[in-house]
C-alpha cells in the first residue's frame, strides 16, 4: 500500500490528482473510470461468492462466441452496462457478450463523448475451478458528432485509446489501467471498499525467463513459433534458458503475472483459430496500450497490435505480447521461419 503524505490514495483521488494535468479536462473520462471502478466492486462481491451461491453453473445461454455463458458473464455485463449508462459519461458499449453495439440510451448519455469496449469477465470457463479471471476494458472518444453511438465509434485503431485498463480477480482483485501516462495499479481493500494505489508507475522487465502459450496445440503453431518454443526450452544459462513455462489459461492472469515478473504471452493463429483467438477491441488493444506505457510490446508477429485497423467488433488477432526482448525475438523467428503468414 503506496502511503501519500501519510494516507492512503485511493483510486478516486488518484484520478482526480491526475485528471489537475490535463488543463481543459472537465472530468467526463474521471467519472467513467469512476463508473468502472464501481462495478468491479459489485462484480468482485459475485465473484468472491460465486461457489456458494446459486450464481455458479450454465445460464443456458449461447453467446455470440458460441460459448456457454455463465450466470456470471450476464452479471458482470448487466453491471458494467448499468454502471456505464447511470454514470452519463459512455454513449455506447461494445461487449463480448452483445453481438451488436450497445446503445447506452438514456437522457443524460446520448451526448455523451466515449465508447467503452469491454471483456465483461474473461476466462469465465475458470470461474468454477476458482482460476483468477478478469475484465478488460478500452476506452475512445466518440468519432460520431452526436446521437446515438455507433458501430463506427468503435472502428478506431488501438492509438486513439484514451484509456484502457483490467481489473483481476484473484488472491486481491486489483485494478491497473493506464490513460497514456504510465500504469498505476490499486488494490481493492475490502475493509473499506476502496482501490488503493499499491503498484505506482508499473514497469515490465526488458527481459524475462517466463513464456506463457497453450502447447497443446504445438501441431497447429506457425513454424515461427514452433522454433521460438524450442528456443525458449533450450539449455543455455547465459541467456537464463530454459525458460519456465507458466500457462494459467485466463488472459487477465497471464498478462497481470508477466507484467510484474517479467515474460512472454502468446496466442498465436492455428488451424481452429486461424485470425487467432483473442478479440482486437476489447482484449488485445487494452493490453496491448499497458504494456507499451509499461515498457513492453505487443504485436501480431509482425504489426504493432496498435495499429490494427478494427473490421469487425469481434474482430480477432493473433498476439505476442510481454517483455520488450522477448517480443522483439519471437518476432524475429515468425520473420524468418513464418513470413508467409503475414497478417493484413
Ligand atoms: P485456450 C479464456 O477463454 C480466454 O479467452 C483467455 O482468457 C485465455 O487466455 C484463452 O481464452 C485461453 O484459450 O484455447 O488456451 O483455452
Amino acid at each position: 500500500m503506496i502511503v501519500h503524505k501519510n494516507q492512503v490514495v485511493t483510486l478516486g483521488q488518484f484520478i482526480i490528482e491526475r485528471q489537475a494535468d490535463f488543463p481543459y479536462a472537465k472530468g467526463e473520462l474521471s467519472r467513467l473510470l469512476r463508473d468502472i471502478g464501481i462495478a468491479s466492486k459489485i462484480v468482485n462481491r459475485e465473484v468472491n461468492k460465486a461457489g456458494l451461491v446459486d450464481i455458479l453453473g450454465e445460464a443456458g445461454e449461447i453467446n455470440i462466441q458460441g460459448e456457454n455463458v455463465k450466470k456470471l458473464d450476464v452479471f458482470a455485463n448487466e453491471q458494467f452496462i448499468s454502471a456505464l449508462t447511470s454514470g452519463g459519461e459512455c454513449c455506447a458499449v461494445g461487449s463480448e457478450e452483445n453481438e451488436h453495439v450497445v446503445d447506452i440510451n438514456s437522457l443524460v448519455s446520448k451526448n455523451a463523448k466515449y465508447v467503452v469496449a469491454i471483456d465483461p469477465l474473461d476466462g469465465s470457463s475458470n470461474i468454477d475451478v476458482n482460476v483468477s479471471i478478469g475484465t478488460i476494458f478500452s476506452i475512445y472518444r466518440r468519432t460520431s458528432l452526436s446521437g446515438p453511438g455507433t458501430l463506427q465509434d468503435f472502428m478506431q485503431r488501438g492509438t486513439e485509446q484514451v484509456a484502457a485498463g483490467y481489473v483481476i480477480y484473484g488472491s486481491s482483485t486489483m485494478l491497473v489501467y493506464t490513460t497514456g501516462r504510465g500504469v498505476n495499479g490499486f488494490t481493492l481493500d475490502p475493509s473499506i471498499g476502496e482501490f488503493c494505489l499499491s503498484h505506482p508507475n508499473m514497469k515490465i522487465p526488458k527481459e524475462g525467463n517466463i513464456y506463457s502459450i497453450n502447447e497443446g496445440n504445438y501441431v497447429h503453431f506457425p513454424d515461427g513459433i514452433k522454433k521460438y518454443i524450442k528456443y525458449c526450452q533450450e539449455d543455455h544459462k547465459p541467456s537464463n534458458r530454459p525458460y519456465s513455462s507458466r500457462y494459467i489459461g485466463s488472459l487477465v492472469a497471464d498478462f497481470h503475472r508477466n507484467l510484474i515478473k517479467g515474460g512472454i504471452f502468446i496466442y498465436p493463429a492455428t488451424a481452429k483459430s486461424p485470425k487467432g483467438k483473442l478479440r482486437l477491441l476489447y482484449e488485445c488493444n487494452p493490453i496491448a496500450f499497458i504494456i507499451e506505457q509499461a515498457g513492453g510490446k505487443a504485436s501480431n508477429g509482425f504489426k504493432r497490435i496498435l495499429e490494427i485497423e478494427p473490421k469487425d467488433l469481434h474482430q480477432r488477432t493473433p498476439l505476442i505480447i510481454g517483455s520488450l526482448q522477448m517480443v522483439e525475438k519471437a518476432e524475429d523467428f515468425m520473420l524468418k521461419f513464418s513470413p508467409a503468414e503475414v497478417q493484413v
